[in-house]
């Protein structure tokens, strides 16, 4: 897979005022290079419909889409892979269901599961929740050390997660982190296109590449 910067994730509520594919796009136009469809409350065929037009709108900004639990909406949309939790569909079940050519991501909250996912063959994984977030309010933070020790040894891409903001990025950054996520910075935002700009050139300039 690339090697992503910042990667965009929806959520049900968008700044007041604002659709959730408009808040995308910004995010897209401000340099996000991977986006994941999170939808816990929508009805099957509204979510359908939604992941078919961020579908459309990835494919215009050549990113991937992933679509978050739900493998045969991942089909369905013809995304480029699921997103696991722990609690989800299993991993290897994913996979075959999925084929080798889409991408599985999974969350991971301790070394244990970021060893696993590894050793099952995830193609990526999550580390978080870094801080504490409203998005996922039940989710004991990991800290930034949590990001040090998975850049420390696991080989697989990571992405930091969970409460990440332009006021902390430096910090997750600072950790290991070479990609970082963000739900509600970005959705929240009344300018979600600047706020994408800001955190992707951070996390670009701290691999030296901006
Ligand atoms: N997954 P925000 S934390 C969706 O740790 C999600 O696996 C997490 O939202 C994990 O950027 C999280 O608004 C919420 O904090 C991220």
């Amino acid at each position: 897979m690339q090697d992503m910067a910042l990667y965009a994730i929806t959520a049900e509520g968008c700044h007041p005022g604002s659709d959730l594919i408009e808040v995308m796009e910004a995010a897209l136009r401000g340099g996000a290079d991977m986006l994941q469809y999170r939808d816990k409350h929508s009805e099957p065929q509204q979510r359908l419909e939604k992941a078919q037009a961020l579908r459309r709108l990835t494919r215009r900004y050549g990113v991937p889409l992933i679509v978050n639990d739900d493998v045969e909406l991942a089909l369905a949309a013809e995304a480029d892979g699921v997103h696991l939790g722990q609690g989800d569909l299993p991993l290897a079940a994913a996979r075959r269901r999925l084929g080798r050519d889409r991408l599985i991501g999974i969350s991971t909250h301790a070394l244990a599961e970021a060893r696993e996912a590894e050793a099952g063959g995830a193609d990526y994984i999550g580390a978080g929740p870094v801080y504490p977030t409203g998005t996922k309010p039940d989710a004991a933070p990991v800290t930034p050390a949590y990001v040090q020790a998975v850049a420390a040894e696991i080989r697989i891409p990571h992405v930091a997660i969970g409460g990440i903001t332009t006021a902390n990025v430096a910090e997750v950054l600072e950790a290991g982190a070479r990609c970082i996520s963000a739900v509600s910075a970005i959705v929240g935002s009344p300018d979600a296109e600047r706020v994408s700009r800001t955190l992707a050139e951070r996390v670009r300039a701290h691999r030296g590449e901006a």
